[in-house]
């Protein structure tokens, strides 16, 4: 009788310290699975929440619905979570959802896309790339290297893929492009439309843009998955991808890596992924009882290309990226 009692004793013990355990749900709405740069952002979080002792992750993934998004946010509240992890596939339509997560007093992190409507709900820390300087360099990049190659004052064709039309990384990153524009003259704008940011719709775009317009000599491709699409495109029509069109992407992925060595794209700016860590460092500061800034948080980020040392501005000279492919973690 003793031993069996030690025994319930024990079990119930070993309960109460695995529900001990999760003493916080952390929720997180993420957009959906478009891209590899998706797929790294989801992976480090997952990791990241899922890794700490006595935190417990709810995902959601809204398959890039904003309705998905707002129902997932609203599910999150009934469920009594303790943290709220946001990025919005739009930038606008989220003030109504995001203040019901304030008047329930659930601290809301942002991540990556931001809301338009920041100041007029709270939210406790901000976490994101910066889109419009990530566009610029991208401009920046091809002006510049069309320069080193001696072709600085030929009149050059660039057509703009651009991503999720309305998603904070478009938005910025369009505005960064066209503003870089004005700085290189000789570079002609012949066709800007969206791919998604995904690999399918960066193909079939570049498919109809090779049918409709003459000559295309530069490729600013907001994402690294839509320029990898492109370049099966190019490939497709008979064209040499990184020669006879000249491509920039954006995100810095491993796979944009492995193109640029092998000589079919040209450079990739840095739009980093990893959060995962960044997060935890402000759950448990949160926890702790420290308030955090609203200041966006951007993460250091560089320019990686086929031979390094373009200067981009702003301090952002370009390395090679067959230097540093080992160390890509995403
Ligand atoms: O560049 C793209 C992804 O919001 C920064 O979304 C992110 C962007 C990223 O699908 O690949």
């Amino acid at each position: 009788m003793k031993k069996l009692l030690a025994l319930v004793l024990a079990l119930v013990m070993v309960l109460a310290a695995a529900s001990a355990l999760a003493d916080y749900k952390i929720a997180f709405s993420q957009i959906g699975q478009e891209s590899d740069w998706r797929t790294a952002n989801t992976d480090s979080i997952k990791a990241a929440i899922e890794g700490h002792e006595g935190w417990e992750l709810i995902y959601d993934d809204a398959q890039q619905k904003q309705e998905n998004q707002i129902k997932a946010l609203r599910n999150f509240i009934t469920q009594g979570v303790d943290y709220i992890l946001f990025t919005g596939v739009v930038e606008t339509g989220w003030e109504e959802v995001l203040k019901e997560v304030n008047d329930e007093g659930i601290p809301l992190i942002l991540i990556d896309r931001m809301p338009d409507c920041m100041d007029k709900i709270d939210y406790a820390a901000a976490f994101g790339g910066d889109f419009v300087e990530e566009g610029r360099r991208q401009v920046a990049w091809a002006g510049e290297y069309l320069k080193s190659v001696g072709r600085g004052e030929e009149e050059v064709n660039v057509a703009i893929m651009e991503g999720t039309t309305g998603a904070g990384a478009q938005v910025g990153r369009t505005e960064g492009n066209l503003a870089a524009m004005a700085d290189y003259p000789n570079l002609k704008l012949v066709a800007q439309n969206t791919g998604n940011f995904t690999r399918a719709e960066g193909q079939a775009l570049m498919e109809s843009w090779l049918k409709s317009i003459d000559k295309i000599d530069v490729l600013i491709a907001q994402n690294d998955d839509m320029a990898l699409g492109a370049i099966d495109a190019i490939k497709a029509a008979g064209k040499v991808p990184g020669k006879d069109i000249i491509i920039v992407g954006c995100d810095s992925v491993k796979a944009a890596f492995d193109a640029i060595v092998a000589g079919e794209m040209n450079a990739t700016i840095e739009c980093t992924p990893l959060y995962g860590p960044f997060v935890v460092d402000a759950i448990e500061k949160l926890i702790a009882g420290e308030t955090l800034g609203k200041e966006l948080i951007h993460p250091v980020e560089g320019v990686y290309d086929m031979d390094g040392g373009i200067d981009c501005g702003n301090g952002a000279v370009s390395v090679k990226a067959a230097d540093v492919i080992n160390e890509r973690q995403y």
